[in-house]
């Protein structure tokens, strides 16, 4: 059976076709616009009326949400070891993770992205945006300290985390004052190790070098 990705190139659904490519999923890419001035198609609203991707479409439904469509297809595959089982030690702080990543870091990035939606007069926007940047140091500072010195963000084991924390990393923007990805060192190693994975490579091609290598 073959995926269906509503997609977008630098948008929260390039996680979500990572996964598909390390899965080695047949899949299809729905070109979807992330723009304010844009609407959006009515078939993509009957998905999810927030308006937002990625969503994905599958045999018997569809899904938003990051977090939540990374956790469905790592179970769904679990042959790659994208994940571990329900029952494996790790399994709590995979979880745990993937929700801060999902409720805390992307928020944060909202409050850069769409200050709009945290406050009701756009006098207010610069106060919004400076308070994510703020809360960006603070939130990445939580995952460089968790990492230390493992390799990746589980400990001693790969898993889609590191995909998604890779992701998270590419939003830093010098334009949005951000700070830079080598002010945590940490989280910094990571994201070039997952850098070397053909699936990012093959995702993130037109663009990688703009990305975590230069810090
Ligand atoms: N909580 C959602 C957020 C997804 C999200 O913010 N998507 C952005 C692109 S990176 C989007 O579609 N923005 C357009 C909009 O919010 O209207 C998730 O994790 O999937």
């Amino acid at each position: 059976m073959k995926y269906r990705l509503y997609y977008a190139q630098r948008s929260a659904s390039m996680g979500v076709r990572v996964i598909l490519e390390e899965i080695g999923a047949d899949y299809e890419l729905i070109d979807t616009s992330i723009s304010m001035d844009q609407p959006r198609s009515p078939e993509m609203l009957a998905l999810n009326p927030n308006g937002w991707i990625p969503v994905l479409v599958w045999e018997q439904g569809a899904i938003y949400e990051c977090g939540a469509i990374t956790t469905f297809l790592c179970d769904r595959h679990p042959e790659f070891n994208l994940a571990p089982k329900a029952d494996d030690a790790e399994r709590g702080l995979f979880l745990q993770w993937l929700f801060f990543f999902s409720s805390s870091i992307q928020n944060a990035y909202q409050m850069s992205y769409y200050p709009f939606r945290f406050c009701s007069s756009e006098q207010d926007y610069a106060s919004v945006r400076a308070r994510s940047v703020l809360r960006l140091n603070e939130l990445w500072q939580v995952v460089d300290d968790a990492i230390g010195d493992n390799n990746w963000i589980l400990g001693e084991h790969f898993s889609a985390a590191d995909l998604y924390l890779f992701m998270l990393v590419t939003w830093l923007s010098p334009e949005h004052n951000h700070p830079a990805v080598d002010t945590f060192p940490n989280v910094h190693r990571v994201a070039i190790s997952v850098m070397q994975r053909p699936s990012i490579q093959r995702v993130y091609s037109t663009y990688i070098n703009d990305l975590v290598e230069t810090g």
